[in-house]
């Protein structure tokens, strides 16, 4: 089962893209142990988590459910993925464990009240082995010891990004900061 898993994303993903899952998978795994919470679900996320990434807008509308706020940035693929590939996870692949299918779903614009896994495949997205951008590491890290302040670091330097290019700022990534900052007292 695990196995086919794994072949399928291999088969769905351009090389660069499943080395990039891969090492979702290794993050998200060190961190769920960190953190205490089931290593098997934390896997099978990472590793479904951007299975709807190379699909065009019309495969990602053919499984996204309708949603209001996503209507409002209808065009927009980076947006839809990870819905997309929750309803995929569900529907095609059989996943049914509804801690699994939401941190697929929210893995790129998060959400208020986040569960730990949730917050594990968000930052384990932002920080993989793979990925190189100025203070990566320092978030690696923080990562490790305060999984909220490691998001508020990479929630902060996604909004000064969307602000510097006049992107979009999707609702869920404001609520998400402010919650956590909240979170953190
Ligand atoms: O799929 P990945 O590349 O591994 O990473 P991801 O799922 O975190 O997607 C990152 C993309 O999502 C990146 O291009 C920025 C975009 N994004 C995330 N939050 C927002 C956003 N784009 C807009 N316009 N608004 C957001 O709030
Ligand atoms: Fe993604
Ligand atoms: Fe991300
Ligand atoms: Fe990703």
């Amino acid at each position: 089962m695990l196995n086919q898993l794994y072949d399928h994303i291999e088969k769905s993903l351009p090389p660069k893209r499943y080395q990039h899952t891969l090492g979702v998978i290794e993050v998200a795994v060190a961190l769920a142990k960190q953190y205490d919470i089931n290593e098997h679900s934390a896997e099978i996320a990472a590793l479904l988590h951007d299975v709807s990434k190379c699909m065009n807008l019309e495969e990602l509308h053919f499984y996204v459910e309708c949603d209001e706020t996503l209507k409002y940035y209808g065009d927009m693929g980076e947006l839809l993925h990870g819905f997309a590939g929750s309803v995929y996870a569900k529907k095609e692949l059989g996943i049914h464990d509804e801690d699994i299918l939401s941190a697929i779903k929210y893995h790129t614009i998060g959400r208020r009240g986040m569960t730990t896994l949730e917050k594990i495949i968000y930052i384990a997205d932002a920080v993989e082995p793979n990925r190189n951008y100025p203070n990566v590491d320092l978030i690696r890290e923080k990562a490790k010891t305060c999984i909220n302040d490691a998001i508020l670091l990479e929630v902060d330097r996604k909004l000064k990004h969307l602000l510097e290019i006049d992107a979009p700022i999707h609702p869920n990534t404001v609520d998400m900061r402010n919650c956590i900052l909240g979170e953190l007292g």
